[in-house]
């Protein structure tokens, strides 16, 4: 018994104090023999203290990275640079059940290409949702380079919620950029193919192989991308690279990179000089100047635009004739165009040259409107002076790749690739204000909500390609490895490395946390993926299992610490599927469900309604259970699937438990739970005694308490009708059942009670 209550309140707490009291008393170091010992400067200290964030401290920041390879996203805090979260996108992620629940399954199964399900993705940019151009904490959306797709995922639930297939490409990079109000999120083709999926040679490459530039439309209100109102821009077969969007005077328009215009189709093994040689042979790239805005309104108005695979596709003849496009060169290799904050300017970095050029988004206007072309490229599209445009160019570092925005006016940060550094920049002046060395060849880089109208300044995250020396050892495959930057002084600081081991994150964008309102549970029975009730939730005491021929589904619930039912038999070669909601509704209540051999592994939180389906081809006993340590009986928290053959006959024999019982047994156990009662009241009084209702959490917690009191009272009623019977078996077992409740109560109790004490709750008044 004395074990038994030790899970009751007053004995966790001592043990708790208990603990404290106890610990060793040798002398402690002090700052000066711990800097010695790991051998620590004063600016490692000072780096330390800018982002050491103690035990329950939060972040001021918080960074969706693009996962690479692994088609994951992932989410990390600044300055403390810890991992938080891991979103499974284009690619299966166990612990989340993405790719295993029937639900998830589905937005998987949008993403499939030709048939085929693609479990990888090469994920690039992410791109936060904006209003009148910052950054409001509603959506996150992700490319696919390899296939090409984009994603939607919602930052209520950090879930992925929705998979679009480019119909029209068969490669992209220019993805995700949205407009300042998330009405279009921009996807440009990287290599040039044809428009479908029929094969054309190489030599109709200038004629027949094309690149291109998406506008999807996004629904606001439903959170999701409406394919039949978005539109393509046909494109020249150069290789279009990253785009972004105009904002404040330059909304309406987008802008996309390109480089390899030479249209060179490569070939070394029929003796041709290969692809790098021939696609930065001429001195400058183009460019694409795109008028999305009048696009949009000629196209809605059945003007221009022609369905060809299920997408409205603006030809380039329809294109010119409606003044939608224009060229303008950009030196060499370009790799990133960045619109500065007051939508004024366009960065542009080639990565064959070693200057920034900053282009002026009104004397590109003003050419347009003057006509001031200095040609036609080989498709008829008008190509604008670089000198008509040029506001400045800066020589910024060897391989200037991408540039992000400080919150001081005018600076720029801009990643040298090549010299391994970034250039702090002013580009309304056009001069170089601080340069800073990092650890190896950088990629993107990304300062707070840089991308915005209102850059928060503060930090800066180098994304360096290569880690090499950085960290222990771990075989030939390295870490990425991201540099964090103290940008808020006149000169950078280097402060954190941190290693990225999930794939080459290209891009990262941040944003305050404080603009997140993450949600903690789901409205009772939700289906997470559709964002509406499930058709198959289920509540607490109408489980059950329906058969229609061999189509088997299961109602289920699970809750602390119990899976409903214990029991499922089905009979081999049915149909099954197991729906489980779960019946929490305190935060971060998460049941899991695996199952032997069956590849199912739900993730099942708070409110959630989650299913798994399979053929149960094979007769057999499998054991499931929760993946959750949710409570201390989480390992009893199981159950049974049984297979049984075709034919089988039940022998009506009931089971027999290995142990049994008697009086005294069951006298022994209803003093503890009486024993335990007087904690759960002593709680009770506690929690009642304070403003408890001015805290959500602990009213979610005191809800689900309730509840399991509830489930108490039955399971005493039931132990009392046995031990009325003399049933002492039973009404031992009802009675400990009635003690399972007890102790939940309890637990939670204890957990609404620390949380009160913690958060300054104070006496009401009776
Ligand atoms: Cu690797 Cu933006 Cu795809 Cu540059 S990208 S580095
Ligand atoms: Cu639920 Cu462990």
């Amino acid at each position: 018994m004395s074990v038994r209550l030790k899970l009751t309140g007053t004995s966790l707490a001592a043990g708790l104090l208990g603990l404290a009291i106890a610990a060793p008393s040798f002398a402690a170091e002090d700052l000066k023999q711990v800097m010695e010992r790991r051998g620590l400067t004063e600016k490692n200290i000072l780096a330390a203290a800018k982002t050491y964030t103690p035990t329950g401290g939060r972040d001021e920041f918080l960074a969706f990275s693009s996962g690479g390879q692994s088609g994951h996203v992932l989410v990390y805090g600044i300055p403390s640079m810890r991992i938080l979260k891991y979103i499974g996108v284009f690619t299966p992620e166990p612990w989340q059940g993405y790719g295993f629940d029937d639900e998830s399954k589905a937005v998987l199964a949008q993403g499939r290409i030709m048939g085929k399900d693609i479990t990888f993705g090469d994920t690039h940019h992410p791109a936060l949702s904006e209003t009148k151009g910052d950054s409001d904490g509603r959506y996150l959306f992700i490319n696919d380079k390899a296939n090409p797709r984009l994603a939607v995922i919602d930052l209520h639930d950090f879930e992925t919620k929705q998979i679009v297939v480019n119909p029209l490409f068969r490669s992209e990079h220019g993805g995700a950029f949205v407009t300042q109000d998330t009405d279009y999120i921009m996807e440009a083709t990287q290599y040039a193919a044809p428009y479908g999926d029929e094969f054309v040679p190489l030599e109709e490459f200038n004629e027949k192989y094309r690149g291109g530039l998406t506008y999807w439309r996004f629904n606001n209100e439903k959170g999701r991308i409406e394919p039949e109102n978005s539109f393509t821009f046909e494109l020249p077969p150069y290789s279009q690279d990253l785009s972004d969007a105009g904002k404040g005077p330059s909304d309406g328009w987008g802008f996309t990179n390109s480089f390899c215009t030479e249209r060179y189709v490569g070939g070394t093994m029929r003796g041709r000089p290969p692809f790098e040689a021939g696609c930065s042979a001429k001195d400058t790239d183009f460019l694409h100047v795109t008028n999305w805005k009048k696009a949009a309104e000629l196209v809605a108005a059945g003007k221009i635009g022609k369905e060809v695979n299920g997408m409205k596709l603006i030809s380039m003849e329809e294109a010119i004739a409606n003044d939608l496009l224009f060229l303008i060169p950009e030196p060499k290799s370009p790799h990133g165009v960045d619109v500065t904050p007051d939508g004024k300017m366009l960065v542009i970095s080639g990565k064959l040259d070693s200057h920034a050029w900053v282009y002026s988004f009104d004397k590109i206007m003003k050419a347009i409107a003057d006509k001031k072309f200095e040609g036609k490229d080989p498709y008829g599209i008008s190509i604008i002076p670089i000198k008509e445009v040029l506001h400045t160019s800066v020589e910024v570092g060897l391989g200037p790749l991408h540039s992000q925005f400080d919150s001081k006016k005018c600076v720029v940060y801009t990643s040298i690739y090549v010299d391994s550094m970034v250039t702090k920049w002013d580009y309304c002046e056009g001069k170089v204000l601080d340069q800073l060395p990092v650890h190896y060849n950088i990629g993107h880089l990304m300062t707070m909500e840089g991308d915005t109208v209102s850059p928060q300044g503060k930090y800066l995250v180098a994304l360096n390609k290569l880690a090499i020396d950085r960290f222990n050892p771990v075989g030939p495959l390295h870490p990425q490895n991201h540099q964090l930057i103290d940008i808020s002084g006149d000169k950078m600081e280097l402060l954190y490395d941190m290693p990225v081991p999930l794939g080459e994150p290209h891009y990262v964008t941040a944003i305050r946390a404080d603009k997140l309102k993450p949600a903690v549970r789901y409205k009772s029975g939700w289906n997470s993926r559709t964002d509406t009730k499930s058709e198959w939730k289920t509540r607490a005491g109408r489980e059950k299992i329906v058969r229609d021929g061999n189509r088997v589904h299961v109602y289920g619930t699970v809750i602390r610490s119990h899976i409903t039912p214990e029991i499922i038999e089905v009979t081999e070669g049915d149909n099954v599927s197991i729906h489980l909601t779960n019946l929490e509704r305190a935060q971060d209540e998460t049941h899991g469900f695996a199952m032997y051999g069956q590849n199912v592994q739900l993730s099942i939180e708070p409110g959630k309604t989650a299913s798994a389906s399979f053929v149960a081809d094979k007769a057999g006993v499998y054991p499931y259970y929760c993946t959750e340590f949710c409570s201390a009986l989480h390992l009893e928290m199981q159950g049974y699937l049984l297979v049984q053959p075709k034919g089988y006959k039940a022998s009506g024999v009931e089971a027999v438990a290995g142990t049994t019982y008697t009086e005294a047994d069951y006298n022994k156990q209803v003093e503890t739970n009486i024993a335990t009662q007087d904690v759960i009241n002593s709680v009770v009084g506690f929690i009642t005694a304070r403003n408890f209702k001015d805290f959500p959490p602990v009213v979610a917690l005191v809800e689900d308490a309730t509840d399991q009191l509830g489930f108490a009272d039955e399971a005493k009623a039931k132990s009392e009708a046995a031990a009325g019977k003399k049933d002492w078996n039973n009404a031992m077992l009802w009675a400990n059942q009635w003690w399972q409740y007890q102790v939940k109560t309890a637990d939670m109790g204890l957990r609404a009670k620390t949380y009160l004490e913690e958060h300054g709750a104070v006496e009401v008044k009776k």
